[in-house]
């Protein structure tokens, strides 16, 4: 049988199992990437499992998200991560250099090679043939030891692209109308690989913009096929050596098949406060505009950022409206200065920012009380910006710009009509990304060779195995699609605390409830309630390591996203699946306990757990587990099970050896 692109690369990488879907596999890794808000923890795994030397071909440490360093804690963080760079061997890319997404794929990314990232839209490079997966820290931990990283074999979706994007319709809004179709869970347990003759009228950083954010499709991860386009990308990079020609077999087969016409697609725009909630820009035209934002790793590159400017040339942005431009990297930024576009956009009244995730996690620009703010953006979760009750729609950088001139949002083809004289933008690359390296320091040009810690940089919490019996309050009913900026929010006044679990555990689930992590110290243990898909969106493992210090033993949720679900295990908190009467029946306060022996269940392989509620009824709940994470779960995380494994006297073991 023939194999889909995604299959011919996990099968060249594969150390354990086999790819059938649903089944744990084990795959080798090529190359990591580490961020500055996940990054220390992972480090820090790193020191703790007392590895010394990074073991994959290629590590990058960026750092992105936290940039304007409000707070020594975080240039102590920055000055850790490099530190931590020059010490274990890893590339490290300092602050203001750009959002780790843009610069990977400038600098590393690489078609057919595997890539694991401590983020979640690590899948960015999917659009040049690279397979790249979004997890948790301590997994990149792992992998960079030399360790294999182990996920549910996906099921492979075809999504066959036919015809050609009109003029003003964008790959954006191909991911928009993916999301409109299937919805923020919509791609749990799947790879979503292109095809079709559609492909080919892409350029590669039209496919990133669609393979970025697949992440909020919960999707592990999303696959171009390589072609011209991709070699031109590679060369325009200088990188052209790198290019490998990758194309499913004719007779490759996949589990589903979605079509999307792009010569049907129309600018679109996801409303708040959700990626998913999309309609046609006409739907929402004439709602008056605050702010507007381009930039981020969905939408930040040149090829983003030149149709704004020339949009705006001899133009002026609306007077009530604000303008910010944040490129995703210094690259893109300093070929702009050079051609005469960042004086053209200042001109027209562009704020210009340096190249920074910042406002995409409520650091810098958060938008005014009762304000409309428009971004090219992936995520609009509420509150996300760095205020409650905000109102964030996400759409391309030409919807977006079109708002700026008009102070309202409109359909450009209809601001194009009114205007007369605006064209379609379309899509041009520079000749070369032939920005200078200065701020991209290779593991041979390192400045540290030894950790440097600021008093902010803790330890990392190890917890006891497994208990046998779970008993405690259910401290907290949620709602569906809880997402991880609501267990850890990443605004900047909390974000400076990533590395001091203590400290960023007060935090935990605050925007839900502010009393919750006082209360869970209090009871000393308890349960999490969810309904549907709990956890999507960030890779933080934050949001599992910090109910682990709080004391929380367990979640019963109706589903989990995929990167929290394994986080939860690394941190050794019970996920178990209940069904929607539970959850229903289930309220906050009522005392929960699992009836059965836990620890000896979790070991021998049991799947259902009786959950006793108030000593009044009984219900039936799912432990979706594989051998593996069984005995991370029993050991009481998989830092504490790395460690047992390398008592044991399995000399150089990796996880992968066991
Ligand atoms: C995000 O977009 O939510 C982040 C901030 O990039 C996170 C990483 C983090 O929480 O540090 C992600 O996507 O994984
Ligand atoms: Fe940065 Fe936003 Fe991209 Fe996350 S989604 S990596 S915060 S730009």
């Amino acid at each position: 049988m023939g194999q889909t692109v995604t299959e011919k690369i996990l099968a060249d990488h594969l150390v354990e199992g086999e790819l059938t879907p649903g089944e744990e596999i084990g795959i080798e890794i090529d190359q990591v990437l580490t961020q500055d808000t996940t990054g220390t923890m992972v480090w820090l795994q790193f020191e703790a499992l007392e590895l010394d030397e990074v073991q994959t071909e290629l590590a990058a440490q960026y750092c992105d998200h936290q940039t304007y360093q409000f707070d020594f804690k975080n240039t102590d963080d920055h000055r850790f991560l490099r530190s931590a760079a020059g010490t274990f061997g890893a590339h490290f890319s300092r602050p203001g250099n750009g959002i780790c997404h843009n610069v990977h794929k400038e600098n590393f990314a690489a078609p057919g090679k595997t890539l694991l990232g401590s983020d979640s839209h690590t899948p960015t490079p999917g659009g040049l043939g690279q397979l790249a997966i979004g997890a948790g820290g301590l997994d990149i931990a792992v992998a960079m030891g030399g360790g294999a990283y182990y996920v549910e074999m996906p099921e492979v979706v075809n999504v066959r692209l036919e015809g050609e994007l009109p003029a003003w319709s964008t790959a954006k809004d191909v991911i928009l109308e993916m999301l409109r179709q299937l919805s923020v869970k919509g791609g749990v347990g799947k790879v979503f690989e292109y095809t079709g003759p559609g492909v080919e009228t892409l350029s590669v950083p039209e496919r990133t913009t669609i393979t970025n954010m697949g992440t909020e499709l919960g999707a592990t991860s999303s696959i171009f096929p390589t072609d011209e386009k991709t070699k031109d990308f590679l060369k325009r990079v200088g990188r052209e050596d790198e290019h490998v020609d990758l194309q499913p077999d004719d007779d490759a087969e996949y589990a589903d098949e979605l079509v999307i016409d792009l010569s049907d697609l129309e600018p679109l725009i996801a409303k708040p406060s959700m990626p998913d909630n999309v309609v046609p820009v006409r739907e929402v035209a004439g709602e008056s505009v605050d702010q507007v934002i381009i930039g981020s790793c969905t939408n930040g590159g040149y090829a983003d950022i030149l149709p704004a400017a020339k949009m705006l040339e001899g133009r002026e942005v609306d007077k009530k409206t604000d303008l910010i431009v944040a490129p995703g990297s210094k690259q893109a930024s300093e070929i702009l200065a050079r051609q005469g576009w960042t004086a053209e956009m200042m001109a027209a009244g562009v704020n210009f920012s340096e190249a920074t995730c910042g406002a995409c996690i409520g650091i810098g620009h958060v938008p005014a009380s009762d304000s409309v703010s428009l971004r090219t953006f992936n995520r609009n979760f509420e509150g996300r910006s760095g205020i409650e009750d905000d109102s964030v729609y996400l759409c391309s950088p030409e919807v977006a710009t079109a708002a700026a001139l008009k102070g309202e949002i409109v359909d450009p083809r209809d601001l194009a009509d009114e205007l007369g004289d605006l064209e379609d933008p379309g899509l041009e690359l520079p000749d070369q990304y032939d920005g200078s390296k200065a701020d991209l320091i290779a593991p041979d040009e390192a400045v540290d060779d030894d950790l440097i810690k600021g008093p902010n940089i803790g330890d990392v919490p190890l917890k006891d195995p497994l208990q046998s019996h779970l008993a405690g309050e259910a401290l907290l009913k949620m709602t569906d699609n809880i997402t991880t900026d609501h267990i850890i929010p990443a605004t900047s006044d909390i974000l400076k605390f990533r590395s001091n679990v203590p400290k960023l555990s007060e935090f935990t689930l605050s925007r839900v409830d502010e009393s919750f992590a006082q209360r869970a110290l209090d009871a000393d243990g308890g349960f999490l309630v969810a309904g549907e898909n709990y956890g999507q969106g960030s890779s933080r493992e934050h949001a599992a390591l910090c109910p682990m210090y709080l004391g929380i033993e367990g979640v019963l949720a109706q589903s989990f996203a995929r990167i929290h679900k394994a986080n939860l295990f690394n941190f050794g908190l019970v996920p178990l699946t209940i069904d929607e009467d539970t959850y229903e029946k289930i309220e906050q306060g009522d005392d929960v306990e699992i009836v059965d022996d836990v620890g000896d269940g979790v070991r021998s392989g049991q799947e259902e757990f009786t959950v006793r509620v108030n000593d009044d009824w009984e219900a039936t709940a799912q432990l979706d587990a594989s051998e593996r994470e069984r005995k991370i779960l029993a050991a009481g995380g998989k830092l504490s099970w790395t460690k047992q494994q390398y008592d044991e006297g399995e000399s150089g073991a990796t996880p992968a050896d066991d």
